[in-house]
């Protein structure tokens, strides 16, 4: 344990415990700077910066000198989450090319298997069925939540021929994609036969994935959540699918994850579950701005992917 009085800086707290290759991604960067978790002792008062995935509610109680916390993945509604958040520091989340791309590389492999019928011909046996065939041409995707994923996947789509909107709250200038503000919505999903879910969890956008949005989009839509399982309603999905309203949908979110073994979603022929996979932040690319972060931070400089308070990401 660092003497009381000394800076240690950095405490990385993660829900998952997984701290090996982070505390190995800061040595590498910078062998100088003191990371602790909370399975080491140390003083609460000599750390600054915390960063953190999930922690549990009341993780940063006595830590009377913190400036920054920073959440170690793109969302932030786990921050928010804890309603003993201290209210003086400042909130920061991750913008990284590689979760950009992964991110990229895993909706446009959903969008492909929904659209060549991979995931329905993988559960029908022994019956050899042609399905309609669809072409990348033919298909509208709708992106909800057209930031910094949503315009990186957007992009990727769009040079690959499909055509792609975006829906966000202030409307975004981005070359060969159209986009739609919140006063729009209903024009967005009409044409939006594959809807893809990018928005963070906030008061606003939960449960936003309901029946009354379903209603709006063209019979048989296909519905992709890799954001979070709070945009869902999980019964109105059922029941969307149901009646063809839609015509299934891949979950990489939930509710309650691990996904319970019990779980509707499991036995259903039209969902497709992954185990929150999408895009994951990798240690050794986004540790760099972390630092930069912590060195503005002593700097009293701008910090980089600030997240605001007033709209919660
Ligand atoms: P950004 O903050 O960059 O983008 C969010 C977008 O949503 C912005 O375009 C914003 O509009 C829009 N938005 C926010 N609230 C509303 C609203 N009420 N109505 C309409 N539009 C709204 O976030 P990222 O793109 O970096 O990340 C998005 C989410 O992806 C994360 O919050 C996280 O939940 C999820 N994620 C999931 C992963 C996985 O593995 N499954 C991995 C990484 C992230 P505007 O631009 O106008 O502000
Ligand atoms: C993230 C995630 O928000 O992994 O980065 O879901």
């Amino acid at each position: 344990m660092p003497a009381k009085g000394t800076i240690v800086a950095i405490l990385l707290i993660r829900n998952d415990e997984n701290y090996e290759p982070w505390i190995k991604a800061f040595q590498q960067n910078d062998p100088s700077l003191d990371v602790v978790t909370p399975q080491d002792g140390h003083d609460k008062e000599a750390v600054t910066m915390a960063l953190t995935w999930k922690a549990p509610a009341g993780s940063f109680d006595g830590y009377g000198q913190l400036k920054v916390i920073g959440s170690l993945g793109a969302g932030v509604d786990h921050l928010f989450a804890d309603a003993s958040l201290p209210s003086h520091v400042q909130l920061t989340r991750v913008v990284d090319e590689k979760l950009s791309g992964d991110m990229q590389e895993f909706v446009l492999a959903l969008c492909l298997n929904n659209i060549k019928n991979l995931h329905t011909y993988a559960g029908t046996g022994t019956s050899w069925q042609p399905l309609p065939y669809q072409r990348v041409a033919d298909v509208t995707v709708g992106i909800l939540g057209f930031g910094t994923l949503g315009q990186a996947v957007g992009q990727r789509l769009s040079s690959l021929g499909f055509t792609v909107s975006g829906w966000s709250t202030s409307l975004k200038n981005v070359e060969g994609i159209t986009s739609y503000d919140t006063s729009q919505l209903d024009q967005f999903l009409a044409q939006s036969q594959i809807l893809v879910c990018l928005l963070p969890l906030t008061d606003a956008t939960s449960r936003i994935l309901n029946q009354e949005l379903f209603n709006k989009l063209p019979k048989g839509a296909y519905l992709i959540n890799v954001a979070r399982g709070g945009h869902l309603n999980e019964t109105d999905l059922l029941a969307a699918l149901d009646s063809g309203q839609l015509s299934g949908a891949a979950l990489d979110v939930f509710d309650t994850e691990p996904l319970p073994v019990d779980h509707a979603y499991w036995q259903h022929p039209s969902i497709l579950i992954t185990p929150h996979v999408a895009s994951v932040s990798n240690p050794a690319s986004v540790v760099p701005q972390i630092i930069e972060n912590y060195r503005r931070m002593n700097k009293d400089a701008a910090l980089l992917n600030v997240v605001s308070r007033e709209r919660n990401y």
